[in-house]
């Protein structure tokens, strides 16, 4: 009897965890870390080869983090527990560790690994060592290691062999960033996933385990800093409390290489200082944030930094004071500098009072500044010179700011892209600005060598994401806005990288290996941009959607506040045609960019159609290369795009089956909402524009 229910208890155990694990499994909490047993016995062996026995010498809270994440992944994926040693070697050993901290390693890097891998970089490296097959993480600090051990994982994540691996890597870009807009009271401006992830009101009190995962799926993909709060911020950030509750933040953070950064307002030194003035030349202003980051930085002593929105859509600034961005952001760089912060000041700034077209005001601001800001200053600028339409040409600022390092900033949140509803992968939008050409400095100087700082050699660089993640279970809202966050980070660390091989990972790493299933979801991944496009605002046309949602169309909107918030004056739609004319005949936007961009834009018969009404209004019957008319070539594009959505659902509907039914309803149901979504965009839009045109 006895013996009996012990098995009963047995079953019920593993049954219960079974389901646990299938739970787990199936809601998205897991992200690309899944982890999950391979199947594949031979390919199990092969593996289990190289990874019986974990070797660390050291105990820095980075590497025990890569030691976890180790024993996690490959417990998981092998089902074997790896066992970890000092030393003592044995067959199939993985190594890990810097050569400070373990006398291994410093015998197995050369002086050139050491130089290639820098600050953050690592190799990975199969060797033979004392007659055991070894492979070797190693870094020169221990956050590289942590890197190095995620970049194992993948592998083996991917299928990829581990057997001959001659891995060197090192971040291209040094600051690479998140962006909450996460108040305070937990809201997130422009977030879809629920609520703030950051409990405010349990901190510093309570811990939220879900810090760590956020850390542990940052890391792995190479993040180093996260913005907490909004930039449209509150003051209060800059208080004790909170300072307090976010150094607890940046305890859980800090093993995994994330450092914390504040959105500060300009205006705190009134709001909260009780000081009659926030002028960036008035001495007590200056005294009030020297001594606000010295209270800082003895509660978090590895604080990254500032970042500022100034007078822009209400926030307060220096021009207050008659002052300019530079003496703003200086100002703050000084108070930042001795410990080593850096301010990330941003360009979204469009004052109509300094050029009637939205796309010029802050090249025209900014472009005067250069080489007047601190070493310690970086000016953020979004991708394109509008506000992260669903496609804009690269923003003009890049190449135009020699010296000063321009951080560039990307909305991972689909704020204007469907937001989660719709399926977007966006690595391609990114990929076409990173990789869009300057000629600033001659032939080949594109946007990512200007963000890397490689161009002028700047030392420092950085990118931002806009982040899309909330409370909710899946983090992203979308399961497939997840991708977005995974290829963010990815191109932050290499932007030289693939949109599709960014693609291919994340797939395997979540989805499935099965090729067909990869195969799949890389096609719908691959044109889910430009059909999001297509029945949005296609050939260029920007900024046609309903007011303040952001969501559905609204080409018909018009703000009575201020002109540039409505859609009639971006596309200008009239009897006579449509377009911003943006050219030399217009407001000369085309003269922000170097030759030969300038000219070709310039034209509309030599501007890439995809810009072409983002820079000429033209008429209805203006012939395009597709032999139809512009409105033809209109109407076929929303059309096409709303073809490119039912093709998509087609696709996902043949994984039936084949990968998790909780995931795949999800996004089923979500592919139904962006097909209605897709044909409510092209029916407004062509009934609308279609009223200009004569029949
Ligand atoms: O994209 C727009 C958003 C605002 C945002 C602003 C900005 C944080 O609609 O919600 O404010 O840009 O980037 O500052």
């Amino acid at each position: 009897m006895k013996v009996y229910s012990k098995k009963v208890g047995l079953i019920v155990l593993a049954l219960v965890s079974f389901i646990a694990a299938n739970a787990a499994a199936k809601d998205g909490y897991r992200l690309w870390l899944r982890y999950d047993r391979i199947t594949e016995h031979e390919l199990v062996a092969q593996y289990k080869g190289h990874t019986t026995q974990l070797i660390i010498e050291e105990k820095a809270p980075a590497i025990t983090a890569a030691k976890d994440e180790l024993m996690e992944g490959l417990n998981g994926m092998l089902g074997e527990k790896i066992s970890v040693k000092e030393r003592g070697l044995k067959g199939g050993a993985i190594i890990i560790g810097t050569p400070e901290g373990s006398s291994i390693i410093r015998r197995l890097v050369s002086r050139t690994d050491i130089r290639l891998m820098g600050d953050e970089g690592y190799i990975i490296r199969s060797i033979v060592h004392d007659n055991h097959p070894v492979t070797l993480i190693a870094a020169n600090r221990p956050v590289g290691v942590l890197y190095g051990a995620f970049h194992f994982l993948r592998l083996i994540q991917t299928r990829k062999p581990i057997d001959r691996l001659s891995i060197t890597e090192a971040p291209r870009v040094q600051r690479r960033l998140l962006n909450h807009w996460d108040n305070l009271n937990g809201s997130v401006e422009r977030g879809y996933a629920g609520n703030s992830i950051w409990k405010w009101d349990e901190l510093p009190e309570k811990v939220d385990k879900r810090y760590k995962d956020y850390a542990r799926a940052n890391a792995s993909i190479g993040i180093n800093g996260t913005a907490l709060n909004n930039v449209n911020s509150q003051a209060e950030i800059l208080t004790d409390k909170y300072i307090k509750k976010a150094a607890k933040i940046a305890d859980v953070l800090r093993p995994y290489g994330i450092h914390v950064y504040f959105s500060v307002k300009f205006s705190a030194p009134v709001e909260i200082g009780g000081l009659t003035t926030s002028d960036p030349l008035d001495p007590g202003v200056q005294k009030w944030w020297q001594e606000k980051a010295g209270e800082i930085y003895k509660k978090i002593p590895d604080f990254g930094g500032f970042l500022v929105k100034a007078y822009s859509e209400g926030q307060p600034g220096p021009q207050k004071y008659g002052r300019t961005h530079a003496d703003g952001a200086n100002m703050l760089a000084k108070a930042l500098a001795p410990y080593g912060g850096i301010v990330m000041w941003r360009s979204f700034v469009y004052d109509l009072s300094i050029d009637s077209d939205r796309t010029k005001c802050a090249y025209l601001e900014f472009v005067p500044l250069d080489g007047k800001f601190n070493d310690n200053v970086l000016v953020q600028t979004k991708n394109g010179p509008v506000d992260f339409q669903p496609r804009e040409p690269f923003n003009p600022l890049f190449g135009a700011m020699p010296k000063t390092p321009l951080m560039m900033e990307l909305q991972i949140t689909q704020e204007y892209t469907g937001q989660a509803r719709h399926l977007v992968y966006l690595a391609p939008q990114w990929k076409e600005v990173l990789d869009s050409d300057t000629y600033a400095k001659g032939k080949d100087t594109t946007v990512a060598k200007i963000v890397d700082g490689s161009t002028e050699g700047h030392t420092l660089s950085g990118i931002a994401g806009v982040s899309g993640i909330g409370s909710d279970r899946n983090w992203s809202g979308h399961h497939f806005s997840q991708a977005n966050w995974y290829a963010y980070g990815r191109l932050a660390w290499n932007p030289y990288l693939t949109s599709a091989d960014i693609a291919d990972e994340w797939i395997r790493m979540t989805w499935s290996n099965d090729p067909g299933v990869v195969n799949t979801i890389a096609k719908i991944m691959a044109g889910a941009w430009e059909a999001c496009v297509d029945y949005m605002t296609p050939l260029g046309l920007h900024h046609l959607m309903a007011e303040g949602h952001h969501y559905g169309p609204g080409p018909d909107h018009v703000n009575p506040i201020r002109d540039d918030w409505s859609s009639t004056y971006y596309h200008k739609a009239d009897q006579n045609g449509i377009g911003f004319n943006r050219s030399s005949t217009g407001t000369k936007g085309t003269g922000q960019y170097a030759e030969p961009l300038k000219t070709m834009w310039d034209l509309p018969q030599t501007c890439p159609e995809k810009y072409l009404l983002w820079f000429h209004h033209l008429p209805w019957t203006f012939p395009m290369s597709s032999g139809r008319t512009l409105w033809e070539e209109i109407d076929f594009r929303y059309n096409r795009g709303v073809d490119e959505v039912i093709v998509m659902q087609q696709d996902w509907a043949s994984l039936k089956g084949k990968i998790d039914q909780e995931r795949f309803d999800h996004v089923a149901e979500r592919l139904a909402m962006q097909l209605e979504n897709a044909r409510e965009w092209r029916d407004v839009c062509i009934k609308y524009f279609g009223g200009f045109v004569e029949k």
